[in-house]
C-alpha cells in the first residue's frame, strides 16, 4: 500500500510561524515530503504495536505508544527511561524509516537547527477524547538538541506553556502535516495536548498521529 500526505482538498500553503524564542511552526511542511511516510508509520506500528503505558503512579496514559530508532521513550512504574529494546517484544525497537529520518532532518534545518541527527522516534496515537496532560520534555541527555514533532491525521489543540508549569500557556492549532521545531530556550517548556475532538480524516480517519523525534542518548 502506498500513500502520501495530500488529501482530496489539499488548498494548505507551507508557511514558517515563529511561536516563541527556540519555537517554530512549520505549516504543512510534512506535506511536501514525497510520499512514503505513512506507509512507513504503518510498517512501524505492526512490528512494534502501539501500547497504553502505564505512569510512575499507576496511571494507564491515554495517548498509545511505540516507537522505532536506536531508542524509545518508556514509563512504567520504574519511572520514565529511554531504552534500545521493546519491553514487549524483547527484542530492539524497529529502525527508523529513512523517510522519518529526512522529514526531522530537514525540519530541524529549516528552522535554524543543522546538524540534527534524531536517534529515537515517539509515535503518539490519539483517538477522540484523548489527551496528554500538561508536562516537560527532560528524559533526554543533551537538552541542548531540539525536538521535532510532525502531525497527522485529525487536528489537535496544543498547548504552549513557559519553564514553570504554572505559567499561562498558548494555544495552538496543529493539522495535519504541520511541523514542529522545539529547541534552545523553548526545549524546556511545559506542554499539553488538549482532549481530542471527533472527527474524520481522508487519510487517517478518527484518529491523530503525532511522531516526535529526538536526541535522546
Ligand atoms: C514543546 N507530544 O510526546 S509534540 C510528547 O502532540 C509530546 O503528541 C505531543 O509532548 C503530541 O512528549 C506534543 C510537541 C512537543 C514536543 C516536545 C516539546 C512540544 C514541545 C518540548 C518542549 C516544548
Ligand atoms: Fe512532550
Amino acid at each position: 500500500m502506498t500513500f502520501d500526505l495530500f488529501d482530496a482538498q489539499d488548498d494548505v500553503e507551507p508557511a514558517t510561524e515563529p511561536i516563541a524564542d527556540g519555537a517554530v511552526v512549520l505549516r504543512a511542511f510534512a506535506r511536501a515530503v514525497p510520499g512514503g511516510l505513512l506507509a512507513d508509520v504503518t510498517a512501524v506500528i505492526a512490528a512494534a504495536p502501539l501500547r497504553h503505558l502505564v505512569t510512575p503512579g499507576g496511571l494507564r496514559m491515554s495517548v498509545a505508544m511505540t516507537n522505532c530508532g536506536a531508542l524509545g521513550w518508556l514509563s512504567d512504574r520504574r519511572g520514565y527511561r529511554y531504552d534500545a529494546v521493546d519491553p514487549d517484544r524483547g527484542v530492539p525497537w524497529p529502525p527508523m524509516p529513512d523517510s522519518f529520518m529526512r522529514l526531522a532532518r530537514e525540519a530541524a534545518a529549516a528552522a535554524g537547527f543543522a546538524g540534527f541527527t534524531p536517534d529515537a522516534c515517539l509515535i503518539n496515537r490519539y483517538v477522540p477524547g484523548t489527551k496528554l496532560s500538561l508536562h516537560q520534555d527532560r528524559d533526554e541527555r543533551d537538552h541542548g538538541a531540539p525536538i521535532v514533532s510532525v502531525s497527522l491525521g485529525l487536528p489537535a489543540v496544543f498547548l504552549f506553556g513557559g519553564l514553570k508549569r504554572t505559567d499561562r500557556a498558548q494555544r495552538l492549532s496543529l493539522r495535519h502535516g504541520d511541523v514542529v521545531v522545539w529547541g534552545g530556550p523553548s526545549r524546556l517548556r511545559f506542554h499539553g495536548v488538549l482532549a481530542l475532538a471527533d472527527g474524520e480524516h481522508p487519510l487517517l480517519g478518527r484518529q491523530r498521529i503525532n511522531l516526535t523525534f529526538r536526541r535522546a542518548g
